[in-house]
């Protein structure tokens, strides 16, 4: 082939002293050797010790629960009681999944027959049958209440009949939980009585949703996952139960979201409004407030076996690989104008992500993401609930979310790589050692500093505990076919032979999908949980191996920082000129003459070292309005309503701040704080929201600081202003100095200020974060083209320091010595890697086993196995 893809390196700073390399080849030495601990295999009896580990956990956490908390829905386990809703401070909209139904116990019922606790099971389900109610005059979350309740009854129900059946167990059961099931599920259609068939969020239990004594049926808006998240347990409900009705409305709600998809980009919004289908939030992503709609599209196409749910999935897959994932990350972009993204950091809802692509069969870029957040996790211990593409943490809570264990435990299905089962034993011995307390596991407040919060959600016992269990288990310790079963949102298991089961009414009238796509192996394949490449765990490995280090954790010590960068070059060696044209760098083609080469073009081919020679010259920066943000990070607001708001020129440097400014909010009295603040009691220690107007900005802000406010909120006073259509802008003081207001004052228009204050009113305590809005590592702005010119030829000897003597440039120049550099010997350094690693695990192994590194560390080179060889045409932009 005439054309080859060949490597070329920037290499910046100086050789590294003898000292400093042996401290590099050390400090390297000793993370290939983590890294082959990672990679190496897991003898048997290792992962039955781990798996005992992972029941010794759940009998703390179910142990503690029934022992402190049942019949309660959660279990506090700080203060080691339950927590009763009504009987503990409200908690916001997290509350909604407490109806007072022993929420625990039933989300963690068929849990108990995954870990084949079957005599806890039986206890359990006669605890369920005789004890719980579900016509409790309490307002629940529809969603919570499908997933985590409606499911939890059917995966318990589909658990003792499978039981009953094989003769030993559960025969005293007559589908008592079927039953409840059921009646729980007519407690949830009242939600559906909206002229649009999307439904409410809220529903009483007793009441329902329009009665008088209901206290809900108000809202307007709910979110995308919670209105696309009902398929499986409502269309399992019905074909259990042979009340078509369920499967009905859960189905026309997700051809109304389907119908509302935004048809250019085939993405959907976060929130939706209930009775007329606008969009109320058209930010698009994978995580919070859209995550299990899509996974429910997969899955109800697996369950049900129909192809409009798996047509309209792949419809919508195509757009999030075009739009939201950029391996290893997963964007938010908004659905109109994808091709922008909203946000600058992730929310670890979408940690689900990737085992969806296994099911997919999109193996490298769940690769890919995965490696993400585990350097994440390594970093932080437990994903943070948001973080940045920066990987800092932008919300440092952790309530045990079980999603990263769900994909770590899918993709150990699909690979078989044992490197897997290594970050399964991270994610235990994590648990044990920062969230165990004497009564239970407690979420974590923030990652940073490791306290802990009084609450240990349901999901964690549903979840959590089944994935780890079933990652160290093989199919024939488990007390059923795993592979007969497919796994809720909340990891219920419903049995795939529903498939076969006719939906009690055929009619329907969902809208067939027009097929317009990219098809691949995988888009009408079947998914499997099997391994789908079988044991050829390399591949994996070379996919991961770019993220090794991509949050800076356990990086080798590198004294010169190497960029690498793919030119493709034609033996012409013309093509990295073009390259970098492109990229508006005009380049003077090498002088062989004037670089004393001598040897053909062919000897230009292959890896340089390089340093660049640049004259560079800036255009003087034009002031520019930093957008800021604020966002609301209360429940029920979760960090997902972000407001776009204006800096001040005086007052904090928020841009400095390196979490922004974090405080509830309370109103000024006066409101536009231009007479002494009557309410400075209320005030003292929250940020302040002020109106705009009657008096000075400045003014406001120094009463406001007087009063004891930690930062200033201005809503803008002309109606209808927004921040779409009015340019931002910069408050600036009153022409007196401003040096002495510290507070960080930031401006909203008036809808977004709007927003803010309904906020206030439904909730009365709102928490917002005041931070820039893009926040990049070491920058505040983006930064602006620079004007260069380049030339680009080799250096003559001790021309460098000529070069540097002339004031600012780059320099680029090909060093004589390490210009070939052919395919054969990188293959041959990329062995030597190999064994030298291999070297490594031997060592480490030689006490304990002689077993050496696992095949992972053995043909890093062996693409041609990849998942996607076969596949269609990469659609990332
Ligand atoms: C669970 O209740 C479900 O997985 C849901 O889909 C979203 N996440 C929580 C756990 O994090």
């Amino acid at each position: 082939m005439g054309r080859r893809d060949k490597k070329l390196y920037w290499e910046l700073g100086n050789p590294p002293g003898t000292g400093m390399m042996l401290k590099t080849i050390l400090i390297t030495s000793l993370l290939g050797w983590a890294r082959c601990q990672e990679s190496q295999n897991m003898t048997p009896e290792e992962k039955t010790v781990i798996r005992d580990q992972i029941v010794e956990m759940f009998d703390h956490a179910y142990g503690s629960y029934m022992k402190y908390a049942y019949p309660a829905d959660e279990l506090m386990p700080l203060s080691c009681r339950g927590r009763v809703r009504g009987l503990e401070p409200n908690r916001g909209d997290i509350d909604d999944s407490l109806g007072k139904f022993s929420l625990t116990l039933i989300d963690t019922l068929d849990t108990l027959v995954v870990l084949n606790k079957l005599d806890d099971f039986e206890d359990a389900v006669r605890k369920t049958v005789r004890e719980v109610r579900l016509d409790n005059d309490v307002v629940v979350s529809v969603f919570e209440t499908n997933i985590r309740v409606l499911g939890g009854l059917l995966g318990a129900h589909v658990m003792a009949d499978h039981l009953r059946q094989r003769g030993e167990r559960m025969q005293w059961y007559e589908d008592e939980l079927l039953h409840m099931a059921k009646e729980l599920g007519h407690r949830l259609l009242p939600a559906f009585n909206t002229t649009s068939g999307l439904p409410y969020p809220r529903v009483n239990l007793r009441y329902g949703v329009l009665n008088p004594l209901s206290r809900t049926g108000t809202e307007s808006d709910t979110c995308t996952a919670c209105a696309g998240t009902m398929i499986l347990e409502f269309a399992a409900l019905s074909r259990l139960s042979g009340e078509a009705v369920f499967e009905e409305h859960a189905r026309k709600a997700l051809d109304v979201l389907w119908e509302k998809r935004q048809r250019g980009s085939d993405l959907v919004g976060t929130v939706i409004n209930i009775h007329n289908g606008d969009w109320v939030r058209r930010d698009s992503g994978v995580g919070a407030g859209i995550d299990s709609y899509y996974e429910y599209l997969m899955k109800a196409y697996i369950l049900l076996g129909d192809n409009v749910y798996l047509e309209r999935f792949n419809i919508h897959y195509s757009a999030i690989m075009k739009y939201i994932s950029q391996p290893p990350l997963l964007l938010n972009v908004h659905m109109h104008n994808p091709t922008v993204s909203v946000r600058s950091w992730m929310d670890s809802l979408l940690a689900f992500f990737p085992g969806l692509q296994v099911l997919r069969g999109d193996l490298k870029p769940a690769i890919e993401t995965h490696e993400m957040l585990y350097q994440v996790t390594k970093q932080h211990k437990f994903l943070p609930e948001a973080f940045t593409t920066e990987f800092r943490v932008h919300w440092g809570q952790h309530p045990l979310r079980p999603e990263f264990a769900e994909s770590t435990y899918y993709l150990y299905k699909a690979t078989g790589d044992p490197y897997y089962l290594r970050v399964g034993q991270s994610i235990v011995e994590k648990l044990n050692a920062y969230a165990r307390v004497p009564c239970g596991f407690a979420a974590v407040q923030d990652v940073r500093t490791g306290t802990h919060e009084d609450r240990m959600d349901s999901f964690f016992l549903a979840e959590m505990f089944k994935y780890l269990y079933l990652l160290f288990s093989e199919k024939s310790q488990l007390p059923f076919d795993i592979d007969d079963y497919i796994f809720t949102t909340e990891a219920h298991l419903l049995p795939v032979s529903l498939s076969t089961t006719q939906p009690p009414c055929q009619g329907n009238n969902t809208e067939a999908a027009p097929i317009s796509l990219e098809e691949d192996l995988f888009t009408y394949s079947c998914p499997s949980t099997q391994t789908l490449f079988p044991n050829n765990p390399s591949f994996a490995k070379t996919i991961r191996d770019s993220y090794k280090y991509l949050t800076g954790v356990g990086r080798a010590f590198h004294p010169l920082p190497v960029r690498e960068i793919e030119l493709p070059l034609h033996d012409s060696g013309m093509e990295p000129v073009e390259f970098l044209k492109s990229m508006g760098i005009s380049l003077t083609p090498l002088n062989e003459a004037m670089a004393g080469e001598t040897g053909s073009q062919k000897e230009h081919k292959g890896v340089y070292r390089v340093k660049l020679v640049a004259e560079v010259s800036q255009t003087p920066e034009e002031e520019e309005v930093v957008p800021h943000i604020v966002q609301l990070i209360s429940p029920p607001f979760l960090g997902r309503t972000v407001l776009t708001a204006g800096p001040a020129k005086f007052g904090m440097d928020l841009t400095k701040q390196e979490h922004g400014v974090k405080g509830s909010i309370v109103k000024a009295s006066p409101y536009t704080a231009c007479g002494p603040i009557d309410n400075a009691a209320e005030v003292k220690g929250h940020i302040a929201l002020a109106l705009r107007g009657d008096c000075m900005f400045a003014g406001k802000a120094r009463r406001l600081q007087e009063a004891g406010a930690i930062g200033v909120i201005f809503i803008d006073h002309r109606e209808g202003s927004n921040s779409e259509e009015t340019p931002l802008f910069q408050m600036v003081g009153d022409g007196d100095s401003t040096t002495d207001i510290s507070l960080p004052l930031v401006f909203l228009f008036s809808r977004e200020g709007a927003v803010l204050t309904a906020a206030l009113e439904e909730h009365h305590n709102v928490d917002v974060l005041l931070l820039p809005k893009e926040r990049q590592l070491g920058h505040d702005k983006p930064e602006k083209p620079l004007a260069m010119n380049i030339k680009f030829r080799l250096a003559e000897d001790g021309e460098l320091e000529e070069g540097a003597a002339r004031g600012p440039t780059l320099e680029f120049v090909l060093e004589k010595g390490e210009v070939l550099v052919e395919e054969e010997e990188e293959e041959e350094e990329l062995r030597g890697e190999q064994q030298s690693q291999q070297q490594y695990c031997t060592k480490a192994s030689e006490n304990e086993s002689t077993e050496p590194c696992s095949a992972a560390v053995l043909s890093p080179l062996d693409s041609s196995q990849s998942p996607n060889s076969n596949s269609g045409p990469d659609t990332n932009p």
